[in-house]
């Protein structure tokens, strides 16, 4: 039998689950139309009216909502409690840049917690464990996120945050982490700093909990014998509330969505129409559960499938497939989202408006960003430092922009290969 956070919901009947998603979804609707004129404006627009909706039969009759609207309606309107009431913001970065600001209010925090705590005990944390949280704290979600779940959970919690690796070393050494939480990437580049410093004996993890980005089967096995782990899978999105909207339990087949919060549906990605148990498709979700921004069917754009299939586990909440992909061109660099047409915007903003190419690469296991710009043929001529100053400022300006380094190389005009259909903008080499 696993490790529970909470034994009562993580084990409801089917009935119990469908009951509190019914009740929670007619109020929430109701609750949001009343509140927010964004929302009332959308249902209106889509004929539809709180009283058409009496559970989870109804759901499809109700408009989606998509990272634009949330860009559109930037920064409080879709806020459906008073601003006062809020405690928290956390933010992502949006399709042009324009980033995406999530409100929280304590009662929002505390069921962000109850998410994450599970998803620690899942892994086999108790009160008795060291959980050394090396996800980035800040505007993103990850640090924050399981940092309130292990403290929930009651875990001595590190909040170590990412990047020093040495800093990272010590502290898991010296004060015995037992589960570590990072992104898979940084999981496995600690590994090989641990490995290349031979402390393997002085290291006392035991579980891992790896999200934000994709990783592989192959990764986790990798990441699993060097760390000597195990070594499991979390989901999330700002959006709806940040890690923990799925988790993975002892039998690593998939993520138990927290069905008390969140309805999940998977759609048809070209015509929006659901689809049955088992269809890959498009992930959309409705946080019936949270007060200042609840969204009400928020296409995600990550691909997967819903099975609700019992697990092993004793969960009766449905599960996710491990994640196969987006519908749009959002890349994961370093746990960050970054957009092209983002890196796109600062190469106009600095005159640089030709053909450009994003290469992503994964070296000793840490993601890179190499931007290849072309120069126009008259530009600088041949004169090498303007080009450098060129190259200072454009990387400066998209640290600033995206929040990380991207090398940028200016390159002679015409090298960037052309393609016969779309342009080829990004080269993701990495092999996950
Ligand atoms: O990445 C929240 C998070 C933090 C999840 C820590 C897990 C651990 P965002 O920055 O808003 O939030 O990015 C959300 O990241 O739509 C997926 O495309 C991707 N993603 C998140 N978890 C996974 C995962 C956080 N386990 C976007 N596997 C999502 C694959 C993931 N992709």
């Amino acid at each position: 039998m696993g490790n529970y956070f909470q034994e009562e919901i993580e084990t409801a009947s089917r009935d119990e689950i469908e009951k509190i998603q019914n009740e929670g979804l007619v109020k929430c609707v109701k609750r949001v139309y009343e509140n927010v004129p964004y929302y009332r404006d959308l249902m209106d627009k889509a004929g539809v009216t709180p009283d058409d909706i009496k559970g989870l039969d109804d759901l499809k009759k109700l408009p989606f909502i998509t990272k634009n609207d949330l860009r559109d309606a930037y920064p409080y309107g879709l806020l459906a409690t008073p601003l006062s009431d809020c405690v928290r913001i956390h933010s992502t970065s949006g399709t042009t840049g324009k980033r995406v600001v999530a409100y929280y209010t304590q009662n929002d925090i505390d069921l962000w917690d109850n998410c994450c705590a599970r998803a620690i005990a899942a892994a086999g944390g108790t009160k008795e464990d060291a959980c050394h949280v090396a996800y980035g704290y800040g505007l993103f979600t990850g640090g924050f996120g399981l940092n309130g779940g292990s403290q929930k959970l009651g875990c001595l919690t590190l909040p170590m945050s990412s990047g020093n690796t040495d800093r990272q070393l010590q502290f898991m050494t010296d004060l015995n982490s037992n589960i570590l939480c990072c992104t898979p990437s940084y999981a496995a580049y600690l590994a090989e700093s641990i490995e290349e410093r031979g402390l393997i004996d002085d290291i006392n993890l035991k579980s891992g909990i790896f999200g934000a980005e994709a990783w592989s089967e192959e990764m986790r096995k990798d990441i699993e014998k060097k760390l000597n782990i195990k070594a499991y899978d979390i989901y999330g999105l700002t959006e709806i509330s940040g890690p923990g909207v799925a988790f993975e339990c002892e039998c690593q087949d998939g993520m138990h969505i927290n069905e008390d919060y969140f309805i999940a549906e998977i759609i048809d990605p070209e015509t929006g129409e659901p689809l049955p148990e088992g269809e890959k498709g498009e992930l959309v979700f409705t946080s019936f559960a949270k007060e200042a921004f609840p969204l009400i069917r928020y296409r995600t754009k990550d691909i997967t499938y819903i099975t609700r299939k019992k697990c092993k586990c004793g969960r009766t909440h449905a599960r996710i497939h491990r994640l196969m992909g987006r519908t749009d061109d959002m890349l994961i660099i370093k746990g960050v989202n970054v957009f092209p047409s983002q890196v796109e915007e600062v190469l106009i903003n600095h005159g640089m408006p030709s053909n450009y190419q994003l290469v992503v690469d994964r070296v000793n296991n840490s993601d890179t960003l190499e931007v290849l710009v072309e120069m126009t043929p008259d530009m600088f001529s041949d004169n090498l430092s303007l080009v450098m100053n060129k190259e200072k400022e454009i990387v400066t300006a998209l640290k600033s922009m995206l929040g990380i380094y991207a090398k940028v190389k200016l390159v002679e005009p015409k090298t960037i290969a052309r393609s016969e259909g779309k342009a080829v903008r990004v080269i993701d080499k990495r092999k996950i």
